[in-house]
């Protein structure tokens, strides 16, 4: 009686974790890292053997090693990023020096949007559409965004800000000074600590899109081999 109770245990304690199981929110197999850019604007991309590109940055961020990314630690990590892209030591990022970072440190700030898989190819936009889009973006880069989904940037950080680099010009003067770069980073701060506890932690900081649909396809993939259908390969060539 005792074996049938136990076996009856167990097999609810599996049928409990079966069902948890049908609807996963977490991939179960290995989720691809992703690329990530930072609040101040810097790309941490995928490495072999370089672990998650957030932890990355985090562990970086946080210069005394708490756990903890405090505001002046964000700012501090503002001014090593600022000094990067301040190529002649000026102290400002002149228009060169941020089409060289749009251009060679984060092109992805550049797109507005990725084309889907499988999509046909965009059709040259119209002078009207580029105009309106590039006022989206200066909307977008002084936070005033979020109801067409993430762009540029945006896709792979945690607050939507298509370009944090040259958003951070608040006079609008082409040129971003080292005080308008740590003045963005504050207000990226507040952006990331709505309920004022004054400090980020991994486990609190929200995931990025480009995160989010990496699970999602990894859930999608392992619902197809769960029902034994093999996602649908791309043809090769007739070999001569
Ligand atoms: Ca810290
Ligand atoms: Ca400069
Ligand atoms: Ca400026």
């Amino acid at each position: 009686m005792r074996i049938a109770l136990a076996l009856l245990a167990a097999a609810t304690l599996s049928g409990a974790a079966l069902a948890k199981k049908a609807e996963p929110t977490v991939c179960p197999g290995p989720v691809p890292t992703q690329l990530f850019i930072s609040p101040v604007g810097e790309p941490f991309r995928p490495q072999p053997d370089g672990g998650d590109p957030v932890t990355r940055w985090f562990d970086g961020a946080d210069r005394n090693h708490d756990g903890q990314v405090t505001q002046s630690e964000l700012i501090l990590d503002a001014d090593r990023f600022f000094a990067t892209l301040d190529k002649d030591h000026n102290g400002e990022l002149w228009p060169d020096e941020i089409s060289d970072y749009e251009e060679n440190v984060a092109p992805e700030v550049k797109l507005y949007r990725a084309r889907q898989p499988g999509a046909a190819p965009a059709e040259r936009p119209s002078a009207e559409a580029i105009k309106e889009a590039r006022e989206r973006m200066k909307r977008r880069a002084k936070g005033d965004g979020g109801y067409d989904g993430p762009m540029g940037a945006g896709r792979y950080a945690f607050l939507n800000v298509p370009n944090p680099v040259a958003g951070a010009d608040a006079d609008l003067n082409r040129a971003i000074s080292r005080d308008e770069f740590r003045r963005m980073a504050a207000d990226r701060f507040r952006d990331l600590d709505p309920n004022l506890t004054k400090a980020l932690t991994l486990a609190t900081l929200p995931r990025t899109p480009a995160q989010i649909e990496a699970n999602r396809r990894c859930i999608e993939k392992a619902k197809e081999k769960a029902s034994g259908r093999t996602p649908e390969k791309r043809k090769e060539p007739a070999r001569p």
